[in-house]
């Protein structure tokens, strides 16, 4: 195949200048893997005795005088990947340590390093192989690999791991959430072979502003020497070559003629990155973002963002979602409801939800979980939060349903917090520079009557403004949205990311009836009556799809610690608030709603 020049693009205008300093593996789904996912040994820690006790040795005693006071082996089991809480009654409230086993045998190959690669694990994570330690991690939902070349022996292998749920005022999320705080590992466990020189991450996509021409990079794990790297998409028939750095790094740009994915059409191109030894495929979208005034454009053209919010909740059994099957039930019955957008609260959802959302064409909020009050003067949590937007960054930077990275939810209004998510904010944009940032915010003045008017100065720092608002169930009566006014102190555009009302699927009663089908279906006509009022209005995602878990709700025979805000039950019932949406939804795709953004 004819090989085209190659432009090196010194004027600017990279996507993204930098990979991030991150040492994950990118697209781990598109390497030789071998699973440690299955049933692991299990002992439950609550005194925290087990790091004293030294249970990563995975000890037998030698004879029968021997005192060893714990037995993997002997003890109970749990599924990886998987919540704890959901697995065995007593531990449904738990939060404190728990100590996972289990052996497998392992044949070492040539020229082949090993990584051991956990896609989450909540919250606080330390790893042993063979009784040497590993490593540690902190933080729930962001994927984290370490190498075992040297500790993976040829053989029998055993590896413990201790995750703590433990929550404190420190972390992030810090003390309080509303949802469940499910511990243990809760994504995919798996070995991942790479060659000695691997290609550790890229970044394929659009030029900013263009839509044209493909601009990336391609970082290898280490010094290559100045070896060549290809990009190849075969099916447009493109091949480039460029020269690696002798850190091996390349940056390259060619103009392109694609079909741009959009939710309409989700084209997904196969893409394959080669060099030094190495080569890696992935299936990536080509598509623009952008803002205009109060407008978000995708392609270039205005968008209105149909969304819903929804949680990582596994659809019918509870617990954290994990596999494929829960997130094609959620994404399915958010595209059920006519959405063509999803914000996926609180925290990065797993890869193939996100991977899936490409998929379907469903555009992705995806948010770290910066929620309520945390330290905001403390520089550790200001360094745990711009990891975990690192870690969510460096996973789905490739996605192009992936539109915007959120930095937070409902934060108070104090200057040490804007100035902690101001930070955020500017770490985000260095990461990437080519998706928009928002928060969801939550105050806003309402000194003038009939007016509510947002003018929170994180705003100044987003791309999007995001605000929640509860009129109608924490404030006032669903009607007194027939009322009333929203303004915001910028020229940008306004998602509503939240709004919604309790109701048990089932329970009937009149519009005035807390927690009934009507009263909950009867805020959502009052809200979207409103919400078309707002001009700068570029979408919105109403809460909740789902049913969700949550230990502040413990009204017996109502919320028996759920959450009931959902449009869905979690046993998959439709409450009345799914139709009014969907009309709403349907409406406004077949083009005769008069909302901004619809052409
Ligand atoms: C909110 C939060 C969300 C809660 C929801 C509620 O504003 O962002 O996490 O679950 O309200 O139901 O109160």
């Amino acid at each position: 195949m004819k090989r085209l020049f190659i432009c090196l693009w010194l004027l600017g205008g990279f996507a993204w200048a930098q990979p991030p300093a991150a040492n994950l593996i990118a697209n781990v789904s598109g390497r030789t893997t071998i699973s440690l996912d299955g049933t692991w040994n299990t002992i439950v820690d609550p005194y925290e005795i087990g790091l004293g006790s030294r249970f990563y040795l995975n000890a037998k005693p030698k004879d029968k005088t021997q005192l060893v006071e714990y037995d993997f082996d002997a003890s109970e089991k749990l599924h990886v990947p998987g919540d704890w809480n959901t697995q065995r009654e007593y531990l449904l409230f738990y939060e404190g340590p728990v100590w996972y086993q289990r052996s497998f045998s392992y044949h070492k190959r040539t020229n082949t390093r090993t990584f051991i690669y956990f896609g989450a694990a909540n919250y606080q994570t330390r790893v042993w192989i063979n009784g040497k330690k590993i490593g540690e991690h902190i933080g729930g939902f962001t994927p984290f690999n370490f190498e075992v070349s040297e500790e993976v022996a040829e053989g029998d292998n055993s590896i413990v791991v201790e995750v703590s749920n433990t929550r404190s005022k420190d972390a992030v999320p810090a003390l309080s959430t509303d949802w469940w705080n499910y511990g243990g590992l809760t994504r995919s466990v798996e070995l991942v072979e790479l060659p000695d020189t691997f290609i550790q991450d890229y970044s394929v996509q659009l030029a900013k502003g263009r839509q044209d021409e493909v601009v990336g990079w391609v970082q290898f794990n280490a010094n290559t020497g100045q070896h060549e790297v290809t990009i190849e998409i075969p099916e447009a028939h493109i091949k480039q070559a460029t020269q690696l750095t002798a850190a091996g790094y390349a940056s390259f740009g060619f103009p392109a003629k694609l079909t741009l994915w959009s939710p309409e059409n989700p084209k997904l191109y196969r893409v394959i990155i080669s060099g030094d030894g190495d080569s890696v495929t992935d299936d990536i979208g080509f598509r623009s973002i952008e803002t205009r005034g109060t407008q978000i454009l995708l392609n270039g053209k205005p968008i209105f963002l149909r969304g819903v919010s929804m949680h990582e909740e596994a659809p019918f059994r509870g617990g954290r979602a994990f596999s494929e099957e829960d997130d094609r039930t959620l994404l399915g019955w958010a595209r059920d409801v006519g959405c063509n957008f999803v914000r996926l609260t609180h925290y990065p959802h797993n890869e193939s939800m996100i991977r899936l959302a490409d998929h379907m064409g469903l555009l992705v909020w995806s948010e770290v979980p910066v929620y309520w009050g945390i330290a905001w003067e403390n520089p550790s949590t200001l360094e745990n939060a711009e990891e975990q937007m690192r870690d969510m960054i460096a996973r789905d930077h490739n996605r192009a349903a992936v539109i915007l990275w959120s930095l937070s939810n409902e934060t108070p209004i104090e200057p040490g917090r804007t100035e902690f998510l101001k930070t955020l904010a500017a770490y985000a944009r260095q990461l990437d520079s080519s998706r928009l940032i928002t928060s969801a915010m939550n105050h806003t003045d309402s000194s003038v009557p009939g007016i509510r008017s947002l003018n929170d100065p994180l705003g100044e720092y987003l791309d999007v403004l995001g605000l929640n608002e509860y009129l109608g169930w924490y404030e006032g009566r669903p009607e007194d949205a027939d009322r009333m006014q929203w303004k915001t102190a910028f020229e940008k555009p306004l998602i509503i990311s939240e709004f919604g009302a309790g109701a048990v699927y089932g329970k009937h009663g009149d519009s005035d009836t807390r927690f009934s089908e009507e009263y909950q279906a009867n805020l959502f006509e009052h809200q979207i009556n409103m919400l078309n009022r707002i001009p700068s209005l570029a979408g919105m995602s109403p809460w909740v799809l789902m049913d969700f878990r949550s230990p502040r709700r413990p009204l017996p025979g109502i919320q028996d610690f759920h959450n009931r805000k959902g449009l869905i039950s979690d046993r998959g019932q439709r409450k009345q608030a799914f139709y009014v949406l969907q009309k709403y939804y349907r409406k406004m795709a077949e083009g005769s709603s008069p909302s901004q953004g619809e052409p």
